[in-house]
């Protein structure tokens, strides 16, 4: 199988924020041509050295998004769109990434006055791009961030635009991010409730800084498919079992949790517990620009480092990453 070993690529990244591939290079730039003023008293944005310094030092997940609700205030034209996901997907090339599912989150652009519009037609010449140029397939999943009120959720999933945007297929998921402990997914049973009327794909973050009743929450009243992070699920061998039995697929991040605190070390990570109990995962990136600039294939080989798998390991974590990619059928025979 072609995608055993790290040299000829990955199957597919299920777990990747668009706005979290945007490098401190590409957001100096952008908030020069779109005079966007950074903040003047935070250090950190002095220069591009000292953004990549502090992106070194998150205390947790929320001091992680306060750098990033403020870095993707510079996006603000399709062209700043189309440029973030094309920087993406060149990365997602170099690392042989052969299918990619690609998370974005509406609420916080539309907060700035963006258009829906504009952020979808800028993410659909990148994806036409990454096809054409590396063959590479793509999905978009619109997040819905569990900060804010659900009611701006709702709104939001109610766009009109955003509406047609699953209908035509343009947008196949959606997904529930940003700040987990307090925020729990049945907040949002409603909005995910619509989206299983309308047949589409259904994701949540849960389990990665909050607890596994988060993870069951999202199982039993959103009715996930996946689960994004779900590394807390080390903690609930009951939940732990059901999962495996049932197939769900998690979206593991390793350098994420380093970064975030949420283990000291990949090696900390239950990837051998998942991988003996047949919990199905994948590898992913999560914010690669803001975690070290890891895209997926360090984030392979740093869980090539820490546990030293064997060709049979890794040929089950790709099966289970093709499986549970929402590519369709023929692309899946294709990536088997
Ligand atoms: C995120 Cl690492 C992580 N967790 C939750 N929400 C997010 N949005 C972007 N990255
Ligand atoms: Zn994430």
């Amino acid at each position: 199988p072609r995608f055993v070993t790290a040299a000829n690529g990955v199957p597919g990244e299920h777990h990747i924020h668009i706005e979290g591939a945007l490098t401190p290079e590409l957001l100096f730039k952008l908030a020069s041509s779109n005079a966007v003023q950074l903040p003047t008293d935070d250090p950190a944005f002095r220069s591009v050295a000292s953004l990549h310094q502090r992106y070194s030092e998150f205390a947790s997940l929320d001091d992680f998004l306060h750098y990033y609700y403020i870095g993707m205030s510079v996006l603000v034209t399709t062209s700043d769109f189309e440029a973030l996901a094309c920087d993406y997907f060149e990365h997602a090339a170099r690392d042989g990434v052969a299918h990619a599912e690609v998370f974005f989150d509406p609420q916080a652009h539309l907060v700035r006055g963006v258009s829906y519009k504009a952020i979808l037609a800028g993410f659909k010449i990148a994806q036409a791009h990454a096809f054409e140029k590396f063959g590479i397939t793509s999905e978009l999943i619109c997040c819905f961030l569990r900060h804010l009120p659900v009611t701006d959720s709702l709104a939001t999933f109610n766009l009109s635009e955003l509406q047609t945007s699953i209908r035509c297929g343009e947008v196949v998921g959606i997904g529930l991010d940003s700040s987990e402990n307090g925020f729990p997914p049945t907040l949002f049973k409603d909005i995910y409730q619509q989206a299983k009327a309308l047949g589409i794909r259904r994701t949540a973050h849960a389990g990665e800084e909050g607890p596994p009743s988060y993870i069951r929450d999202a199982l039993d009243t959103l009715e996930v498919g996946r689960i994004d992070h779900g590394i807390r699920l080390a903690n609930d061998p009951a939940l732990l079992e059901r999962v495996a039995a049932q197939k769900t697929l998690l979206t593991v991040c390793p350098w994420s949790n380093v970064f975030l605190k949420g283990a000291k070390s990949v090696s900390e990570l239950p990837i051998r517990l998942f991988l003996d109990a047949g919990v199905q995962f994948s590898i992913n990136s999560d914010d690669p620009a803001y975690f070290g600039n890891h895209y997926i294939l360090d984030n392979y080989c740093a869980v090539q480092d820490a546990f030293g798998l064997s060709a049979q390991e890794w040929k089950s974590i790709c099966e289970a990453s093709i499986h549970g990619s929402w590519c369709d059928e023929p692309r899946k025979q294709q990536l088997l």
